[in-house]
């Protein structure tokens, strides 16, 4: 077990070396970490042996390593995103993690800072109660595409991201944050904002709640607009962390 003022001090040697890296890669200059919980990434780790301060550069060297974790019995190094070693970081108090954020945004967890949005696209759909819920368990919600003017963009940004559009059939529409299961007809964003149903967000006819059977919001990649879609299909989604 390392003392407390052990610990401090290689917190300390990390900044240094961290601030030093920072001055010598300006392009990295945005680079903040903090300590996370290790379960949140130990799954998709490996590692070598190596000093802490070493283990972090090694992360901050590298534009695709948003996290790293830290054994202090072993001395062995977990990188986020490095697969050239087959070992698996097991569960140790004596293991700690440190993600890279932007602001208060965890891209540590595959959130992107996109048009002032801190933002998460997820590729395997799910329905829409499932899609509230795991946006929820990141703190965030799905995204609230509430005018065009000021949503639109940051969301194609998100999209552009990830070369979409095209998309197979399955994935062409995306859960926003709005639904109308309290009250037929009266949309309601996730923080209690009223979605018109006049508003231009809406595509060309809609809502329709076609079949009387659509009381969730997808963002529809046909028309670029929103789209009330039955709750239970499962589709893509975006959860937005607010900053
Ligand atoms: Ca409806
Ligand atoms: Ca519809």
């Amino acid at each position: 077990m390392v003392n407390e003022p052990f610990r401090f001090f290689l917190l300390f040697v990390l900044e240094v070396s961290w601030f030093v890296n920072a001055a010598r890669c300006t392009n990295l200059h945005f680079r903040e970490w903090h300590q996370i919980k290790n379960e949140k990434v130990m799954t998709s780790f490996s590692g070598w042996t190596g000093s802490l301060t070493e283990c972090g550069s090694t992360c901050d060297q590298r534009s695709d390593c948003t996290a790293f974790c830290y054994s202090d019995i072993t001395s062995s190094c977990y990188v986020k995103g490095d697969m050239t070693s087959q070992q698996q970081l097991t569960h140790s108090s004596n293991v700690r993690c440190f993600g890279l954020v932007q602001g208060t945004c965890p891209l540590w967890d595959d959130y992107k800072l996109v048009g002032g949005r801190c933002v998460k696209l997820f590729t395997d759909p799910l329905g829409y109660v499932e899609s509230r819920e795991r946006c929820s368990a990141d703190e965030a919600h799905l995204y609230h595409f509430k005018t065009r003017l000021e949503d639109e963009q940051p969301f194609l940004d998100l999209l552009a991201v990830y070369g979409f559009p095209p998309l197979p059939y399955n994935k062409i529409a995306l859960w926003v944050g709005a639904d109308d299961l309290q009250s037929e007809g009266n949309f309601v964003w996730s923080d209690g904002t009223p979605l018109a149903n006049s508003a231009d967000v809406w595509g060309v006819g809609e809502p329709n709640n076609y079949y009387q059977n659509e009381d969730c919001v997808v963002y529809w990649i046909g028309s670029y607009l929103l789209n009330d879609f039955p709750c239970t299909r499962e589709t893509l989604f975006v959860c937005q962390l607010d900053l």
